[in-house]
């Protein structure tokens, strides 16, 4: 093959740039949602989407893939990706920049059945999982330090502290949801009684900690599963850059495997990766881990 005389930048790990208006197909697809309006502590996750574009050129996809070391087999050989840009939110009050991102996520759907959308805060899964009204017994796979189920926050009730608490209210489909990594000293009484009266699985970091595999037993089978991955389930040792960090969190390791196991698992219908705020992180260690995250993600369901 030909060297390439240019490559293209601005793209996740170089994969080439389409835009939603327009008719296209690819295996799996990338869709930036820069959002941190809903946060409560720290803002910043707004600049994800291009800090993790920035630093997925480190894993910028070679045509023949790349060598896994661990298995000794080639993975993503002939991927084909497509970064579909960022949602246009600018300007748009809280409202109607959920129904922007729902309708953009529609749009990603009909164009690839492996979607992956880049947060933005948490907020952001509620309307994402909007998008996914039609699928039947939809299950959540949430890797979070936090339950994301509360009620409300003051009077809002679609900040990052509610967005699955609104996704079950919506939408009938939405059988069941695991949460994994769970811990800190900030739990919402009402809300984590609120997720257990549900039949919620919910498994703390100490579980994980304890005896990984048999909280990957946990996990559906199966089934359609969307992922949920907030970089806070991770240690603030491995990601710091994240708005709220919870310390005596989950090593990248005991992450990824999670990740692997609900993908091995089940049928991945979309993931959202969430709450990355990169320049809370000076080294740029946070986009690097977060990048890395999501190539290991497509790689769990490509191979
Ligand atoms: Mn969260």
């Amino acid at each position: 093959m030909n060297a390439p005389l240019a490559l293209p930048v601005g793209s996740f790990a170089r994969s080439v740039q389409r835009d939603l208006r327009s008719d296209w197909r690819a295996e799996a697809a990338v869709l930036g949602v820069p959002t941190d309006q809903a946060v409560g502590f720290r803002p910043g996750a707004r600049w994800a989407p291009s800090a993790l574009r920035d630093a997925s050129l480190r894993y910028a996809l070679p045509p023949e893939g790349f060598f896994d070391l661990a298995t000794g087999k080639t993975v993503l050989a002939g991927f084909d990706l497509v970064d579909a840009g960022d949602v246009a939110l600018a300007g748009l009050s809280p409202e109607a920049a959920r129904e922007r991102v729902t309708a953009a996520a529609r749009a990603l759907r009909e164009r690839t059945s492996l979607p992956v959308f880049l947060g933005g805060d948490h907020s952001i899964s509620f309307p994402l999982l909007r998008a996914f009204d039609e699928v039947p017994d939809l299950h959540v796979v949430q890797l979070d330090a936090h339950l994301d189920y509360s009620d409300r926050r003051g009077e809002d009730r679609f900040s990052n502290r509610s967005p699955f608490r609104r996704a079950v209210e919506a939408l009938e489909n939405l059988t069941h949801v695991t949460v994994v990594g769970l811990r800190g000293i900030r739990t919402d009484p009402e809300a984590h009684a609120a997720a257990l009266a549900r039949g919620h699985t919910l498994v703390s970091a100490d579980e994980v900690h304890a005896d990984l595999e048999s909280v990957i037993g946990r996990l559906p089978s199966g089934k359609k599963v969307y992922l949920s991955f907030d970089v806070d389930v991770l240690d603030p040792s491995v990601l710091p850059g994240t708005g709220s960090p919870e310390v005596d969190g989950l090593s990248y390791r005991q992450a990824a495997r999670l990740a692997r196991a609900a993908v091995e698992r089940n049928e991945l219908v979309g993931a959202d990766v969430v709450e990355l705020a990169p320049h809370l992180d000076a080294s740029a260690l946070s986009a690097l881990v977060t990048a890395r995250a999501v190539m290991d993600l497509f790689a769990a369901v490509r191979g």
